[in-house]
């Protein structure tokens, strides 16, 4: 049976962790549970989760812990006999502490990509607001301009992605990630990337998921006792 391996990616918004998690997926067969996924999927199902989160999600506020550790953790219980990749969890050290709890982590990739390119990135970027599909209209542009590929409903821009409000969101991304970076290079499981492509970011991140998940025995998860 091939070893299990567990990974989660980090970094600001727009520092390309879905783009390089669906290319790790795809590439190395992980499992990708994304956390901004997951809470629009629950917004527009209007659960009683969704409903929760709702306002803070719209606002890029992050979402308490405690909605949190309850979304994700039951998902990766769920999945303890399959290799996976978290993007956008965990955000904070508590939930950080939870996932330690019932599972250890063989790596942890981390995004450096300098502000001026992140304004730039999200202030080409375009949302379709049913679905949470995303385009960025230099990068990954949708077919007809202005418009969902799939459905074809009409795209919007988020407020949160002008140039003030991204400012205070990246300070903020800094002064919570940085307790759980450090928790992670004292577990000696933290890669950082710098760079202002994906493109170029990405063979370096290949290359180190080819040698990690070939030869590294996984660290073990466990289903806690409540
Ligand atoms: P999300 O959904 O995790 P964010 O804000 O962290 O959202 P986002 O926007 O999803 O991050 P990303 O995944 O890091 O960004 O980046 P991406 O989408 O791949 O790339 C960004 C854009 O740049 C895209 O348009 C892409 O095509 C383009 N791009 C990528 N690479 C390049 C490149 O090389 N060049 C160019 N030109 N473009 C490129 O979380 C959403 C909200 O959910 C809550 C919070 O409210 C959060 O704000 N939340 C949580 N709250 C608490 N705890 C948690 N753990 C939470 N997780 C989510
Ligand atoms: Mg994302």
């Amino acid at each position: 049976m091939a070893k299990l391996f567990r990974a989660a990616i980090m970094g600001p918004p727009g520092s390309g962790k879905g783009t390089i998690s669906e290319r790790i997926a795809q590439s190395f067969g992980l499992q990708y549970l994304s956390s901004g996924h997951f809470l629009r999927e629950a917004i527009a199902a209007n659960t009683e989760a969704g409903v929760l989160v709702k306002s803070y999600v719209e606002r890029s506020v992050l979402v308490p812990d405690p909605v949190m550790t309850t979304l994700m953790l039951p998902r990766l219980e769920q999945l303890s006999n399959h290799s996976w990749l978290l993007d956008g969890f965990p955000r904070t050290l508590a939930q950080a502490q939870a996932l330690d709890s019932i599972c250890q982590l063989d790596l942890v990739i981390s995004l450096n990509i300098p502000y001026e390119t992140l304004k730039e990135r999200l202030s080409d970027r375009w949302i379709h607001p049913a679905s949470g599909r995303v385009y960025n209209m230099g990068f990954n542009p949708p077919r007809v301009q202005g418009r969902d590929d799939i459905s074809g409903e009409p795209l919007i821009q988020h407020d949160d992605d002008k140039p003030e409000a991204l400012m205070a969101r990246l300070r903020h991304y800094k002064d919570v990630a940085k307790p759980v970076i450090d928790l992670y290079k004292s577990q000696g499981i933290l890669h950082s990337f710098s760079g202002t492509e994906t493109d170029r970011i990405w063979p370096y991140i290949s290359s180190l998921l080819s040698s990690k998940i070939s030869t590294q025995p996984s660290n073990t998860c466990q289903t806690p006792t409540h």
